[in-house]
């Protein structure tokens, strides 16, 4: 009886994706889209193919790309989501009902942190727990606000624009939100359920880093404000749950992206990465997870496992041949949008955690 549910799954996996490439006509529309496309590309434009999979043994539900692409959709239409704007406000709020719609427990962390310039900015993060009862428990997290300044655009006339943050901020809580949606939806033919509690955070604040353009000292402690927050908040309660460990989600919806082992999540929770990047290989992804070094990276992943003391890694990607940004072409561009989201990225990390959770006991 397990053989055949994995055998039948094997087949949904296989169809799930021939369906949600598109491959024609995201073909006929880059066509038309070149001119644009070439001015941000870093040699590979084409959307990925998804590999044909040889899946060793998934577990839980199949996650839906199309489902996680909407959900950014929805963010972007908001417009960026920059701190102490209305559309910031406006998607804050979409968030939190989404996360209440599907069962979590929302808790709002409100607080005014200073900015490198010292400006005020209204932060909150957004808790969202499943099982809330449960004492052991994982935590999945991602920024969740928007760049106010491109300050990456190959054109200088865009460094103070805000970035539409499709790939930045709002494809890590797009795939949360899949995930949210999965386990508050049990069907008969799988298991939806987790014997662990689940908190998904969404920190703010995150990309209010001192800008290339700004006469002030670039300091790493500019960036991930909401996540020092939440970090300090949860070391400081005297009685804590036992959170096994953190995944962190940057950027995991571009076109062509590679995850790489990042530097600081291998250096804190090696056993983490392990497990991650089985499980990519496991389920049939392990091309978009090399098992080799990316670079080391300052972000939400740092206070989580400095202040907090939970071992915690970042899915981020790493272009090792692209002269633009080491992370992709349109990292902190006005070209971070939708036109350059792959749902065949959604999935494959979306898939690999599914996978994660679902191995847990
Ligand atoms: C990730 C996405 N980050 C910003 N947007 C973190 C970061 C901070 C990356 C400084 C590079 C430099
Ligand atoms: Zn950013």
């Amino acid at each position: 009886m397990k053989k055949k549910q994995h055998q039948l799954r094997k087949t949904t996996i296989a169809l799930l994706m021939a369906v949600s490439n598109s491959s024609l006509f995201l073909l006929t529309s880059s066509l038309f889209l070149l001119p644009s496309s070439l001015l941000i590309s870093c040699g590979n434009t084409k959307k990925s193919t998804t590999e044909a999979t040889t899946v060793a043994n998934p577990v839980g539900p199949v996650f839906s790309a199309d489902s996680a692409y909407l959900f950014c959709e929805q963010q972007c239409a908001f417009g960026p989501r920059t701190m102490n704007s209305a559309a910031h406000e406006q998607c804050g709020e979409w968030i939190a009902r989404k996360f209440h719609d599907y069962g979590m427990q929302v808790t709002l962390q409100r607080a005014d942190l200073r900015g490198y310039d010292g400006t005020v900015l209204k932060s909150t993060n957004i808790i969202a727990s499943y099982r809330p009862e449960q004492q052991d428990r994982i935590m999945l997290c991602a920024h969740w606000d928007s760049r106010p300044w491109a300050d990456n655009d190959p054109d200088e006339a865009n460094h103070h624009t805000p970035v539409m943050a499709a790939n930045d901020g709002a494809s890590g809580v797009a795939v949360m939100l899949e995930i949210a949606r999965l386990l508050s939806a049990p069907d008969t033919t799988r298991t939806t359920n987790l014997p662990i509690g689940i908190d998904f955070v969404c920190f703010d604040a995150e990309d209010w880093g001192t800008p290339q353009w700004a006469e002030y000292d670039g300091s790493g402690d500019t960036w991930a404000l909401g996540s020092h927050h939440w970090a300090e908040q949860f070391s400081a309660q005297a009685s804590k749950p036992r959170v096994r460990y953190g995944i962190l989600l940057d950027m995991v919806g571009g076109e062509g992206a590679r995850f790489y082992q990042e530097q600081m999540s291998t250096y804190y929770a090696p056993s983490v990465v392990k497990k991650v990047w089985a499980a990519a290989e496991a389920v049939g992804y392990g091309s978009y997870f090399p098992k080799s070094e990316g670079n080391g990276i300052t972000d939400d992943h740092l206070p989580v496992n400095q202040k907090a003391q939970i071992p915690c890694i970042d899915i981020i990607p790493h272009y090792p041949d692209c002269e633009a940004s080491g992370f992709g072409p349109t990292w902190h561009t006005i070209h971070d949008d939708m036109q350059h989201i792959d749902r065949n990225t959604l999935q494959a990390v979306g898939q690999t955690l599914i996978q994660v959770l679902f191995s847990e006991q």
